[in-house]
C-alpha cells in the first residue's frame, strides 16, 4: 500500500484554509516521518498530514474531513507500540504535537491544564518545578505526548502505586468525528452528572474522540528515593518478594523484572557490564520514593527476603539511573537488534511464573529461532513479550503467546493498547457482548467511522 491517495483539490484547499500552507503536508520527504511508527513494523501512506495548532483548528480540520467522508489518524509523540498513529489506507494524518500550551499549576488542587502535544517530560519537569509530581512514567517520555497517553491509557512503572494515565484525568477537551468540541475542564473532583466522557475516552485510542487538552491531577512530590537491583532465583522468587514488600514497605514505586538474556541485549547495545558476576535466574529492579529518605525501610524489608542471590544498592541519582538503564534500555536494545513483535500482556499473579516458565519453548516450537525477550511490570502482573525473529507479518509466534495468555486468565494488552496489532485477538480478553457494546458505542460517536479505522475492532468493521 505505496501510493499516496490524491485528495480532492477542494478539501486540500479547504484543510490549508485552516491551518495554513505551512502546517499542511503532502511533499513525501517531510511526511514520512509521520507515517512509520517506532518499531518501524507498522507504515502506510498518507494523504496528507495537517498539523492544527488549536482545539477550533482541530475542529475545523474534523468537520471538513467529516462532511468529505476522509478517515484521520491522530496522532501525538508517535511512540505507541500498536500500529494505530500511523496511516494505514490513505487517511489523514492528524499530528497534534503543536497543541503544546500548559498552564499554570493550581496549587490548592494540584491540579494542570495540558495541551495534547506536550511532552510528559515537560510536564513532569513543570509539576516538579512546583514541588509535585506527574507520576506517569514510562521510557518514551521525551516524546509521549498528553494527548497520546491519555488515548492509550499508557501506564508505565509506577502503575502500582498511582495507578494509569486514566487516574490522573479530572477533566478533557476533544473533538468529536463531526468537529464538535467536548470540554469540561473545570477539574472538580466531584461532577457527577451522566456520563464521565473523559474515562470514556481515556484508552480509547483515537476512535471515539481526539483529546486536544486534558485537566491532570498531580501528587506530592517525592524527593526522596532508594533503588535497589536484585538478582533470584526464578520468576516465582521475584513474585514471593514482591508479596513480601508491598506489604511491608510503604513507598514502594516501582517493581520491575526483567532476565539475562535482556541484560546480555542491553550491555551489547549500551557497552554496560552486566549487574552481577553470575547471571541469576530473574532480576528485580525495587524502587521506593518518599517525603522521608525510604532507603533503611527498603533496606531492613529486603533482609526479610531469603530469595535474595545478590543485590546492588544505590541512593544517589547517578547510581540509580545506571541501574534502572538495564531495565529502559531494553525497548531501544531489542529495536536494535530487528524488528520485533511487542507483546504486552498481563496475567494473574498467581499464573505468571508458569506463563514465564512456558512461553519460551512455546514459541520456539512455534517459530524456531524466534527469540522471546520478556521484562515489565512485575508488580501489576504485566510482562513485555518481544519476539525478535519473525517477520513483520508472521503472526504464528503472537498467536501462541495469547493463546497462553488467555488459556492462563490473562489480558492479551496491559499498557499498549489494541491498535491495529492486536484487534485480530480482542476476542481473547473481551467477550461477544463486550465488543457488541464497544461497537455501539464507536458507531455513536463515529457513524461514519473515519477516527483511527481499523483501530481495536479491525479493518472489516
Ligand atoms: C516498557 C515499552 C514498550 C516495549 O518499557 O515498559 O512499555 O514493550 C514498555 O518495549
Ligand atoms: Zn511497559
Amino acid at each position: 500500500v505505496n501510493e499516496r491517495p490524491r485528495l480532492d483539490a477542494a478539501v486540500l484547499a479547504a484543510l490549508r484554509a485552516v491551518a495554513g500552507e505551512a502546517h499542511v503536508i503532502d511533499d513525501p520527504e517531510l511526511a514520512a516521518s509521520y507515517e512509520t511508527d517506532w518499531t518501524r513494523r507498522f507504515s502506510g501512506r498518507a494523504s496528507v498530514v495537517v498539523r492544527p495548532g488549536s482545539t477550533a483548528e482541530v475542529a475545523a480540520v474534523l468537520s471538513v474531513c467529516h462532511d468529505a467522508g476522509i478517515p484521520v489518524v491522530p496522532q501525538g509523540g508517535n511512540t505507541g507500540l500498536v500500529g494505530a498513529s500511523v496511516p494505514r489506507r490513505g487517511e489523514v494524518v492528524l499530528g497534534l504535537t503543536r497543541l503544546d500550551g500548559l498552564g499554570d499549576i493550581d496549587t490548592v488542587s494540584a491540579q494542570v491544564t495540558a495541551g495534547a502535544g506536550v511532552t510528559i517530560a515537560r510536564l513532569q519537569d513543570h509539576a516538579t518545578a512546583a514541588g509535585l509530581l506527574y507520576p506517569v512514567d514510562l521510557a518514551s517520555r521525551e516524546s509521549a505526548t498528553v494527548g497520546g497517553t491519555i488515548a492509550t491509557n499508557a501506564g508505565g512503572i509506577r502503575v502500582l502505586r498511582y495507578g494509569p494515565t486514566r487516574a490522573r484525568l479530572v477533566g478533557i477537551e476533544a473533538v468529536l468525528a463531526d468537529g464538535s468540541i467536548v470540554s469540561r475542564m473545570g477539574g472538580l473532583t466531584k461532577d457527577n452528572s451522566g456520563y464521565e466522557l473523559a474515562q470514556l475516552f481515556a484508552g480509547s485510542e483515537g476512535t471515539l474522540a481526539i483529546v486536544t487538552a486534558a485537566r491532570l491531577q498531580l501528587v506530592r512530590a517525592t524527593p526522596h528515593r532508594a533503588t535497589a537491583l536484585l538478582g533470584v532465583a526464578d520468576t516465582e522468587a521475584a513474585l514471593a518478594i514482591l508479596q513480601r514488600i508491598r506489604h511491608s514497605v510503604t513507598d514502594l514505586d516501582a517493581i520491575e523484572a526483567f532476565y539475562h538474556d535482556g541484560v546480555e541485549m542491553v550491555c551489547r547495545h549500551t557497552s554496560a557490564t552486566p549487574p552481577f558476576a553470575t547471571p541469576p535466574g530473574c532480576y528485580l529492579l525495587v524502587e521506593c520514593a518518599g517525603r522521608e529518605d525510604p532507603s533503611e525501610r527498603l533496606v531492613n524489608a529486603l533482609a526479610e527476603c531469603p530469595e535474595v542471590i545478590e543485590s546492588a544498592f544505590a541512593t544517589d541519582r547517578a547510581q540509580q539511573q545506571q541501574l534502572w538503564r538495564y531495565r529502559e534500555a531494553h525497548t531501544e536494545s531489542i529495536n536494535a537488534e530487528g524488528i520485533p513483535h511487542k507483546l504486552d500482556v498481563t496475567l494473574p499473579l498467581t499464573t505468571l511464573a508458569e506463563f514465564e516458565a512456558t512461553v519460551r519453548e512455546r514459541v520456539a516450537a512455534a517459530v524456531p529461532g524466534a527469540r522471546p525477550i520478556l521484562f515489565g511490570h512485575l508488580g501489576d502482573g504485566n510482562l513485555h513479550v518481544n519476539i525478535l525473529g519473525p517477520a513483520p507479518d508472521d503472526d504464528r509466534a503472537t498467536d501462541v503467546v495469547l493463546r497462553l495468555v488467555a488459556s492462563l486468565g490473562g489480558s492479551i494488552s496491559a499498557e499498549h493498547g489494541i491498535g491495529i496489532a492486536k484487534a485480530p485477538w480482542l476476542h481473547l480478553t473481551r467477550s461477544e457482548a463486550d465488543i457488541a457494546a464497544m461497537r455501539a458505542i464507536k458507531r455513536a460517536l463515529d457513524p461514519g467511522g473515519i477516527l483511527n479505522p481499523g483501530v481495536i475492532f479491525g479493518h472489516d468493521a
